[in-house]
């Protein structure tokens, strides 16, 4: 039927049905487009709306079919077939009862183009954390009315203020950005009598909508505009995804689109006690593993029940849809470890099987690196699951590195811990964070200094992994408990010109490690040999099929002989002097690199 007679068919059902009974209306339809060609067909679309218990649903257009419906009065379920030639642009499917019929409003997409896109995070990235509210307002028609002076509001920082700052990300010589969640959260103050009241979700972990871009943020457009404008610097972007949990403002909260949506209810849920050794250990009761991973992260956040087939199918596709839309190359997931393991690896099966170079990092918040080895791909675990996991944040070792150089651990303990890579199949695929917005910046721990902050630095672009820094510790920002380490980032300090002295030393320093590690290969990709480890030193070597490069760390306040198993020793980073022998001598607070052959 052509697509004009079949709207004036519409029409003329609507006029004559009237039994008493009250008409169907649609207010949601998730995912609101897809694509043609794409290896999830048919896709499983969620209806919310008004009145749908005895609807059906049709397709005026013979290349979407629709099949399979669940439906209950507020929400349908069902399948559409996408046919394979099936064109970009609007399509609607009708919704009928005998009471009255509604629109689907539902779009076929343009594919972005897979080479410009979907590039996935490897060994040659350095990963560059953004807090979206705390960057740069670039945007202030977008602002909340909010007290700017409280820690816990919005404070204006947007999407656009990314774009205009991608060229200081550039200089600074990142290449790849994870924004904190994008997704719709409340816009309201929540007020309470506790000294965190009252507060907002400006960090976006507090989802009321997966399909939406937060208002306060920009939208759908200006956000593309930033994925495509980053990559042509060739910056790639890192979406942070809240699969296990939503906020409770979420209208499934007091509708869920099945009983078994969540995990209880807002009136009747458990707490997760976070006793997550308990997912690691082949012993543990499965009453503790069900806490874990059903309770709640907190009184409001409640959480997805991905053991329900049509809960994983839709975080599944929301996960796939946000790639498709915006061209993202990696994921960061958030809380990843309270989900199931057979979802995670479904999660990653998916991703990989229409973009085979996504890359997703779990977030395993834990210092034990046999915990975090268990939820990495690449191997099986004692379940017998192999999660698929690109990579995992390297939470021990950064913990060891702010101890050392806070001077509360010998320098050995870097050594003492990298010898459990061991444990992982690939230890060059961890994500090796510098800091993170959950924990105190390194400059506010107990006994830091700009001297152990630029050795933490340089340790942690020179390590093996994929390094993490976040945002505002490459000027020396200070900052301690959340939300103190979020921070605004002082917008004069996006211009040289505009820097106090530390804040040059350290960002000249930060550029100068990135730019090393740009220019020598062994550094992204070669092997980790160690070379020499005591209380005050740390030398080692990163190796691959062209060249040596060796990192010298003294943290003593005099010079440190040291001789190496190499005939010629040529600097490349700081004061270093070497000695026939060879040896070199590494000045005093500081890291070093020369190149060995
Ligand atoms: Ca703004
Ligand atoms: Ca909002
Ligand atoms: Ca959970």
């Amino acid at each position: 039927m052509p697509r004009a007679a079949f709207v004036s068919f519409i029409i003329t059902i609507v006029s004559v049905t009237s039994f008493g009974q009250t008409a169907p209306t649609v207010t949601k339809v998730d995912p609101p487009s897809w694509w043609a060609n794409h290896r999830v067909n048919p896709i499983r679309l969620l209806i919310r709306g008004k009145n749908l218990a005895d609807a059906q649903v049709l397709s005026g257009d013979p290349r979407l079919t629709v099949t399979n419906l669940r439906q209950s009065s507020n929400y349908l379920f069902l399948d559409l077939h996408i046919g394979p030639a099936a064109k970009p642009g609007k399509y609607s499917l009708v919704l009928e009862t005998k009471a009255g019929q509604a629109e689907v409003p539902f779009a076929i997409e343009a594919g972005l183009n897979t080479e410009k896109n979907f590039q996935g995070i490897n060994n040659d990235d350095v990963i560059y954390l953004i807090m979206i509210d705390r960057f740069a307002d670039g945007d202030r028609s977008n602002n909340a009315a909010d007290d700017f002076q409280n820690s816990r509001s919005y404070h204006g920082g947007d999407l656009r203020g990314i774009i205009d700052r991608l060229p200081y990300l550039k200089e600074l010589g990142v290449t790849a950005l994870w924004l904190t969640p994008w997704h719709d959260n409340w816009n309201g103050v929540n007020r309470c009598d506790k000294p965190w009241c009252p507060n907002t979700y400006y960090h976006g972990y507090h989802a009321i909508d997966y399909y939406a871009v937060e208002d306060r943020f920009g939208d759908l457009a200006t956000l593309r505009e930033l994925v495509y404008k980053a990559h042509a610097l060739g910056l790639k972007v890192i979406q942070d995804q809240v699969a296990n949990h939503v906020g409770s403002q979420h209208p499934w909260v007091q509708d869920p689109p099945l009983p078994n949506w969540f995990h209880g209810t807002l009136a009747d849920h458990q707490l997760n006690t976070f006793r997550n050794s308990v997912l690691l250990s082949p012993h543990s009761h499965p009453r503790d593993v069900r806490n874990v991973l059903d309770g709640w992260f907190s009184d409001d956040l409640p959480d997805m029940n991905q053991e329900e087939p049509e809960v994983a199918r839709y975080e599944i596709q929301n996960a796939l849809w946000w790639v498709g839309v915006t061209g993202i190359d990696g994921i960061r997931q958030d809380t990843i470890q309270y989900m199931p393991r057979t979802f995670i690896r479904d999660l990653s099966n998916a991703l990989h099987r229409q973009y085979p170079k996504l890359w997703m990092v779990g977030e395993v918040f834990e210092r034990d690196a046999a915990h975090t080895a268990f939820f990495i791909g690449g191997h099986t675990g004692w379940d017998g699951i192999d999660t698929k996991l690109d990579s995992v944040f390297d939470f021990a070792l950064w913990n060891t590195s702010l101890s050392v150089f806070t001077n509360k651990l010998p320098l050995r303990a870097l050594r003492d811990q990298l010898k459990y890579d061991a444990l992982y199949p690939d230890p060059s695929k961890l994500t090796v964070l510098a800091n993170n917005h959950d924990t105190p910046r390194f400059l506010s721990l107990q006994n830091a200094t700009l001297s152990g902050a630029k050795l933490h630095t340089a340790f942690i672009l020179s390590v093996r992994g994929i390094p993490q820094l976040y945002y505002g510790e490459e000027i020396a920002m200070e900052g301690g408990e959340d939300p103190d380490n979020r921070r605004d980032f002082p917008a004069r300090a996006f211009d040289a010109s505009g820097r106090n002295e530390n804040e040059r030393e350290m960002f000249d320093w930060t550029q100068a490690w990135i730019r090393l590690r740009r220019e020598h290969s062994a550094l992204r990709r070669g092997r980790l040999i160690d070379l020499v480890y005591d209380d005050n030193v740390y030398v080692f070597a990163r190796q691959d099929g062209t060249e040596t490069v060796i990192i010298g760390i003294n943290r003593q306040d005099k010079e440190r002989e040291v001789s190496l198993p190499f005939k010629t020793l040529t600097p490349l980073l700081g004061k270093i002097r070497v000695i026939s022998g060879p040896s070199v001598v590494l000045p005093p607070n500081s890291a070093v690199a020369c190149k060995a052959s």
